[in-house]
């Protein structure tokens, strides 16, 4: 049958009949509810339900009712999402991960709780239920078969969770998305706690062990609201020389691994953070010597998707996109052409420690500071501020074959230096962290005690305006240290950072 409207996105009756308007829908949320939102960076979060409740939020502080809610997500999300209700003050508690600005000011004013998680974690953690309970799922989603399953939009994260565990769920089915996304998802169902956890049948990154759709109880779903609003990531820059030169020392060290028999020579499965920088090191390996790559991995940015196209990469297996607008509308129209090379699955599957460490995954991560002996910090600004949250580098960077963190060897404008004598918070201690990497080159710390680790960053990753610095501390550290594994001046070590807070520089 043919008709000149477009089809709609929802082919269940029982499920059209609960269709309504977002703010209709936002009216049905309480105060002070737990909601499970989707979406993981600017992919796949609900965009109309979150703008009205900001909305509805604005209007009772404005009649001076107290209004607030706990966001639990994939990941970061988009400016409609955690934007638009930190702008409303409407969030009390927020969790795993966040890159908004508006949200990341409250949280540093103290105004917003932040629990910062390993993201593989997020899932079975809400199943252990010391988190509470979930209330509420707002979910998109890019249709809804005729049976009632749902079809995943461009992010999955932990969207099969919410939907088993929330009392309420409220789906927006967003017909921007490609409706070419049916059959591109695997959702894999047989996690479960201790003791009844089996081993997950993965053997190969592109393995499909689930179902293409999520289920959900059709008796819980109160709302359907229909949209067409496009994901929204930042645009990348293109690759500045610093990235450049960064990628190419990545590119030159893993050429050497392939030589040395470490590597195979189509790599390992990849797995690349967010940001710039990490694009760039993609766009390097798109030049690069290695054919027939595969990646495991978080997010897939425009770097990865071109390799993909290109045929660099045979397949690769993530929980969400995090393309720039121009390459996701791009990537919309094409969709067809990645099927069966692209798969997203849940955030418990595509970060589980277990699958990472068997195969053997090689870790590319950014991070804001790195120690004399490699432990790094990739969260706490002047060991205080959250930049982001810890992400997935921790599910990774622990459990990878090869674990690589890259940086600029300065910040803000050459004012901050990335390798300090000790840094302001931990995330990754040495053992994790395997090769450190800025564009002055790279340290290779494995098998390397503190020592020879503290004289190889120096050497290899310090910018040239604060090596004579580092290097004077580690010599008076080596003279004046209570203990000489790893020497270091307690009452010095963080007064860099102190400096900066003081002065605006870490330049005495
Ligand atoms: O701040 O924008 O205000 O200037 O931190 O730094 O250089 O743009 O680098 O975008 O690669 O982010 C670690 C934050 C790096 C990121 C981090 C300031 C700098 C700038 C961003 P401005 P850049 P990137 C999978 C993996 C944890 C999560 C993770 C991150 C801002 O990589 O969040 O890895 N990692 N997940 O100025 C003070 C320093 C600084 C500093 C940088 N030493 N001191 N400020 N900045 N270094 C993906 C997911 O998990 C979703």
């Amino acid at each position: 049958m043919f008709t000149t409207l477009p089809a709609s996105r929802i082919k269940s009756d029982a499920f059209r009949a609960k269709t309504m308007s977002a703010a209709d829908a936002a009216a049905l949320i309480p105060s002070s509810a737990a909601i499970g939102m989707s979406g993981f960076t600017g992919s796949g979060y609900p965009k109309a339900v979150p703008q009205a409740l900001a909305a509805r939020i604005e209007g009772e502080h404005a009649a001076g009712r107290p209004f607030k809610v706990k966001v639990w997500t994939g990941a970061s999300t988009g400016p409609e999402l955690d934007g638009a209700l930190a702008r409303a003050d409407g969030i009390e508690f927020r969790l795993p991960y966040n890159s908004d600005p508006i949200a990341r000011e409250r949280i540093n004013k103290g105004q917003m709780q932040y629990f910062d998680m390993h993201l593989s974690q997020v899932a079975p953690m809400a199943w252990q239920g010391f988190l509470g309970k979930l209330d509420w799922a707002v979910i998109e989603i890019s249709g809804i078969t005729p049976e009632g399953a749902l079809i995943p939009s461009s992010s999955v994260g932990n969207n099969k969770t919410w939907l088993d565990i929330a009392d309420h769920i409220i789906l927006e089915v967003n017909s921007w998305q490609s409706e070419a996304f049916e059959g591109m998802h695997d959702i894999y169902y047989g996690t479960a706690l201790p003791p009844h956890r089996v081993p997950i049948p993965l053997i190969r990154p592109d393995d499909r062990i689930g179902q293409p759709t999520f289920r959900v109880d059709p008796a819980k779903v109160v709302a359907v609201v229909e949209t067409g609003i496009p994901d929204r990531n930042a645009p990348f820059s293109p690759p500045d020389a610093k990235a450049r030169a960064i990628a190419g020392h990545i590119l030159d060290f893993l050429g050497h691994e392939v030589a040395m028999g470490r590597l195979p020579r189509q790599l390992l499965p990849l797995q690349s953070g967010v940001g710039n920088v990490a694009n760039a090191v993609m766009s390097g390996l798109m030049e690069g010597p290695f054919e027939q790559m595969t990646a495991f991995t978080e997010v897939i940015q425009d770097g990865m998707l071109e390799m993909l196209a290109a045929g660099k990469l045979a397949t690769v297996s993530a929980t969400a996109l995090s393309l720039s607008p121009e390459v996701a509308h791009r990537f919309n129209d094409e969709l067809e052409r990645y099927k069966g090379k692209l798969i997203l699955r849940p955030q418990e599957i595509s970060n589980h420690p277990e699958l990472i460490r068997r195969l053997g995954c090689i870790a590319m991560n950014g991070l804001i500071e790195a120690d004399l002996y490699g432990n790094v910090n990739s969260t706490h600004v002047m060991g205080s501020r959250i930049q982001n949250g810890i992400g997935g580098s921790g599910d990774f960077a622990r459990n990878a074959y090869l674990s690589i963190f890259m940086t600029p060897s300065t910040a803000k404008g050459g004012a901050i230096s990335a390798i300090v004598p000790m840094v302001a918070h931990t995330d990754h201690i040495a053992q994790d962290v395997q090769v450190i990497v800025t564009e002055q080159g790279l340290a290779d710390l494995r098998g390397l005690s503190p020592k020879a680790r503290a004289r190889t960053i120096i050497e290899r990753c310090a910018h040239p305006d604060f090596r004579p610095l580092l290097q004077d501390y580690f010599d008076r550290a080596l003279r004046g240290s209570y203990g000489l594994h790893a020497p270091n001046i307690l009452g010095e070590a963080l007064s860099w950072h102190q400096r900066f807070v003081e002065t605006g520089s870490m330049k005495p």
